[in-house]
């Protein structure tokens, strides 16, 4: 066997074992070894039947993603048939998961059994490319095309117990010894024929309503814009109705090369690995022991804080929410109650789920007693000394050990620090709000913050499933540092020509899901306010007024919180609609400012936008702030609904080409000003060449 795979016999059952850690992928080797052991099966007269079952935490997790549009073995192409030819019944044993190729494999098999904790799904849709392994073939076969259809163009993870009511599964067994329970398993149907093969199953793929199809395509016109891989996913499955098993096979395959090495697929990859790289931190090694956080605390029971501790609740994690008064706290346990209440309506969580979670939050009024919490996260309000005050009394009771974080989205972290004596357990976990939802949990590491301090926030990001990614300290941090300049850029479109909707058009034609403007509406004109009057008076000679969103703002235009902002929204309804006060105030200003306004092509909307923060993400890098450029990617993925299917802004900054964009900034440093000159490193990669994914 090729070491990847191991056989051995149980009485009258062989079993095949996958163990090519960490998650079993599909590895080269991996097809082979298991051919192996069902040809060793077949060949022995005592063998009446297989098992084939994954070592360590997981049945199989796929192809090997790396080797994705790679040259195969004939093997490797044709093992899911060889499985299925066999005449002897092989039996799928399924734990952690069963995806892509991992179903695929189990689908070849002839029965498929698994633990209620075990997941399956085919999310090959979510890297950009389709199930190439006959899943789109079989699994109509097996589930009827319209459950399909949905796994397959939702990618998403299938419970166990869901599968098995869906048909993928034929037996869903407690949570304990798999391999047992699937040699009994295979032992009660090994007599049985014929052998259940499901590419022969076609009753279900007949007489099928073609209507289901454009139902699908109609269904995921929005959240699938630009893409290409969610629509052959669908033409895959309509050739499962239209075509023979074998011509329905070719026919995937066939789509699927067109795609596998496409932008979209290899933006997709890059963001899949991206998402793990951003958690391999240089100087932090395997030696490096986190807390474990079994009790947290969140102080502040605002908006953030209340989202703050909703996110160790969902977890299972006990938390304590510290207010100043009961009347406070009321106000904020009343929030996290409304937002799970509003879940519930929505049918994504369930009357027990809320009591549970809303028994795992304590609400308390006193310092001491959050002190024996392992991690406490603090989101009071974003002025230093108010943080300063929290922070020296934290230092003051918290145990010894204990990691203490702001949730702080700009303020100084190492300040912050300096108000207690252990500098070393501090450091920054800016959550995105609502903070509940959003994914990105930045990490911001102080010089004297410990490893361990890192390493805590990175474990803890993982278990309450945020996506975690850290930068050094400064202002702004990565996320809103390398942001600042679009919303400074997007307001002076305004100024010279431009009007929101043909911003937010441009952005939302890109792949955005709402524009910057509308995304200025919802966060609220107040927030910008606050920040460019606290930056003016730091800095008054770099910092640039913005008089049009002011002049909002002092009109009382504070967004989607008062009857509109940039736009106007009629009561109850979120669509933005252009107002004629606010093209008056903007005519005003540009008259105010002598600015002679002219049009502006949606390209050059775009590239002053994304080259404005390509620029400042560039000046981070090289000033140490961001460990690699797919941090930066990470950040505008998750933390700016930068359009997923384009990698992250540097990804698609390298796919037009440093050079290019040297060239663009250049020029717009002529007309524009001093704004655009270049960053160091941008000059250095274009001129040798290279792209941010090599700095
Ligand atoms: N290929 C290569 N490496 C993989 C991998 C894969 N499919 N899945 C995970 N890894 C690595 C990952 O990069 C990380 O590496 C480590 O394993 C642990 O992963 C023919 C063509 C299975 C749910 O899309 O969704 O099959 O950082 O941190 O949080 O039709 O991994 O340790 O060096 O994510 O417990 C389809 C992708 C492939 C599944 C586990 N399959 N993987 O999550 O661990 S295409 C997928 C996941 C395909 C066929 C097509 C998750 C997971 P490192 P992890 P986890």
């Amino acid at each position: 066997m090729s070491g990847l795979v191991e056989y051995e016999k149980y009485g009258a059952i062989g079993v095949i074992t996958v163990n090519n850690p960490p998650v079993n992928a599909l590895s080269p080797g991996v097809p082979e070894g298991i051919v192996e052991g069902v040809e060793k099966g077949v060949a022995d007269p005592d063998v009446k039947a297989m098992v084939l079952i994954g070592a360590g935490r997981s049945f199989i997790a796929g192809a090997d993603i790396k080797f994705l549009g790679k040259p195969r073995s004939e093997t490797a192409k044709n093992y899911r048939e060889i499985i299925e030819g066999s005449e002897k019944p092989v039996v799928a044993a399924i734990h952690g998961y069963a995806l892509g190729g991992g179903l695929e494999t189990a689908l070849g098999c002839h029965y498929r059994v698994a633990v209620k904790s075990a997941k399956v799904g085919l999310p090959e849709v979510l890297i950009g490319i389709l199930p190439g392994g006959a899943g789109t073939q079989r699994l109509p076969r097996l589930i009827g095309p319209e459950a399909a259809l949905e796994m397959i163009v939702s990618g998403r993870h299938v419970p166990a117990t869901e599968a098995g009511e869906l048909g993928v599964l034929d037996s869903v067994v407690e949570d304990g010894d798999l391999r047992n329970a699937a040699i009994a398993f295979a032992e009660k149907i090994a007599d049985q024929r014929p052998v259940p093969r499901i590419s022969q199953m076609n009753e279900k793929v007949t007489n099928v309503d073609p209507a289901i199809f454009d139902a699908m395509r109609k269904k995921i016109e929005r959240r699938a814009r630009n893409q290409i891989a969610p629509y052959h996913c669908i033409a895959c499955v309509e050739a499962a109705v239209s075509l023979p098993f074998e011509e329905g096979v070719a026919r995937e395959r066939e789509l699927f090369q067109e795609i596998v090495n496409g932008d979209e697929a290899k933006s997709l990859r890059y963001a899949f690995f991206s998402e793990r790289e951003a958690t391999k931190i240089p100087d932090i090694d395997k030696s490096i022991s986190a807390v474990d956080v079994r009790l947290a605390a969140v102080v502040g029971a605002g908006t953030m804080g209340g989202g703050i501790a909703m996110c160790f609740a969902d977890s299972g994690i006990p938390v304590k929410l510290l207010e100043i008064s009961e009347e406070f706290l009321d106000t904020g346990m009343a929030k996290i109650k409304a937002n799970y209440e509003t879940s519930i309506k929505r049918g994504s969580l369930t009357a027990e789920g809320m009591a549970e979670r809303m028994a795992l939050i304590d609400p308390v009024i006193s310092y001491d007693d959050i002190a024996n919490a392992d991690m406490v996260i603090e989101a009071v309000f974003e002025e230093m000394p108010v943080k300063k005050e929290v922070f020296a009394k934290l230092d003051a009771v918290m145990k010894e050990g204990a990691i203490m974080a702001s949730n702080t989205s700009t303020l100084d972290i190492d300040e912050i620090a300096s108000a207690t004596k252990r500098p070393e357990a501090v450091l920054g976990m800016h959550f995105f709000s609502p903070a509940n939802v959003m994914k990105l949990l930045e990490i911001v590491r102080g010089k004297n913050s410990s490893k361990e301090a890192v390493a805590t926030a990175l474990k803890v990001a993982r278990r309450i499933g945020k996506v975690g990614a850290v930068c050094g300290n400064c202002d702004g941090f990565l996320a809103n540092r390398s942001r600042m300049p679009f919303q400074t850029e997007m307001n002076i479109l305004i100024e010279d020509g431009a009007l929101p909707e043909q911003v937010d058009k441009v952005m939302v034609d890109f792949g955005y899901p709402v524009g910057p403007f509308v995304v200025g509406d919802m966060s609220g004109l107040d927030i910008g306010y606050a920040v460019r009057k606290r930056r003016a008076a730091e800095s008054p000679n770099e910092f640039r007024k913005l008089p049009i969103p002011d002049r909002l703002f002092e009109m009382g235009r504070l967004g989607q919180k008062t009857a509109g902002g940039w736009f106007t929204y009629k009561k109850g309804d979120r669509t933005p609609h252009p107002e004629p006060e606010v093209v008056k105030v903007i005519e005003d200003v540009r008259r105010e400012m002598g600015i002679k306004p002219h049009d502006f092509t949606d390209e050059e909307i775009l590239q002053r936008l994304l080259f404005s923060s390509v620029n400042e993400a560039a000046k981070i890098l090289e000033e140490g702030i961001a460990y690699r450029a797919s941090d930066v990617d990470i950040m505008w993925l998750y933390g700016f609904g930068f359009p997923r299917y384009r990698g992250g802004l540097l990804f698609w900054a390298d796919q037009i080409g440093v050079k290019k964009i040297y060239e663009i900034m250049c020029e717009w440093e002529k007309t524009y000003g001093d704004r655009w000159k270049p960053a160091n490193l941008i000059k250095e990669l274009a001129e040798s060449g290279k792209s941010f994914a090599d700095a």
